[in-house]
């Protein structure tokens, strides 16, 4: 098994955190610098046509690609601990949770995003914050509202982990990338602190990773 990862990815925290849950460790972690704009080389285009990270090779055939997607398939080929509810209307709150922070909200302030709003609309860097902390905050408050429904538990959706933790986590940690504050959002904060002792998650936190500031 191959990651390509950047310690600094929010999609590959998601899938790092799921590895880490599901006991597998990749045999090779290939580094795709974000900052030096190596998702866009020609050998990484190869890998992932949409020049993002993560992707993940398993055994042969090309890479698998999305974080959602390849999330799914690790639940589905290592189907402990499930990552899922069993119930119809359970997998589509967890997906719903997920989807709000993979599909509405990281996409708005990911590096090529961030690039555009830069050099082509040319926005100075506080107007650019003001743009990240906004599509956080949507998200954050989206997230908290769904929190309050009496399926949340310990972690999103019970006392179990699932697919919305992971994403939870993620955006939390973008939300510090940000400064997004965060006191506004209580049951959020509750369970990202709470993810936050827990070792899969921890281990896989991106300054945690390689090539962090500060990372060991
Ligand atoms: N929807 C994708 C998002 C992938 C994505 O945008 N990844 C970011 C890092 S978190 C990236 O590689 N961005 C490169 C760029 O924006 O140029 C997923 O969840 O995997």
């Amino acid at each position: 098994m191959k990651l390509f990862s950047f310690w600094r990815s929010l999609a590959t925290y998601r899938v790092r955190i799921a590895l880490n849950l599901k006991g597998l460790v990749p045999d090779e972690i290939i580094q795709v610098n974000l900052l030096k704009g190596e998702q866009r080389e020609a050998a990484y285009r190869a890998v992932n046509p949409m020049m993002a990270i993560p992707a993940l090779v398993d055994g042969g055939g090309p890479a698998l690609f999305e974080s959602l997607a390849i999330i799914e398939y690790l639940d589905e080929t290592h189907p402990n601990p499930p990552l899922l509810p069993r119930d119809p209307r359970g997998r589509a709150r967890v997906r719903g949770l997920a989807q709000i922070v993979a599909c509405d909200s990281h996409p708005l302030i990911v590096p090529r995003v961030r690039e555009y709003l830069e050099y082509e609309l040319k926005l100075d860097e506080a107007t650019r914050t003001k743009w990240c902390q906004h599509w956080h905050t949507a998200a954050l408050t989206a997230l908290e509202t769904h929190l309050k429904d009496s399926t949340t538990g310990r972690y999103s959706h019970g006392d179990t982990i699932t697919l919305a933790d992971i994403c939870l986590a993620s955006q939390a940690a973008g939300a510090k990338f940000f400064n997004v504050d965060m006191t506004q959002f209580p049951n959020f904060s509750r369970i990202a602190s709470s993810l936050a002792t827990i070792d899969a998650f921890a281990r896989a936190h991106p300054l945690k990773q390689p090539g962090a500031p500060g990372a060991t």
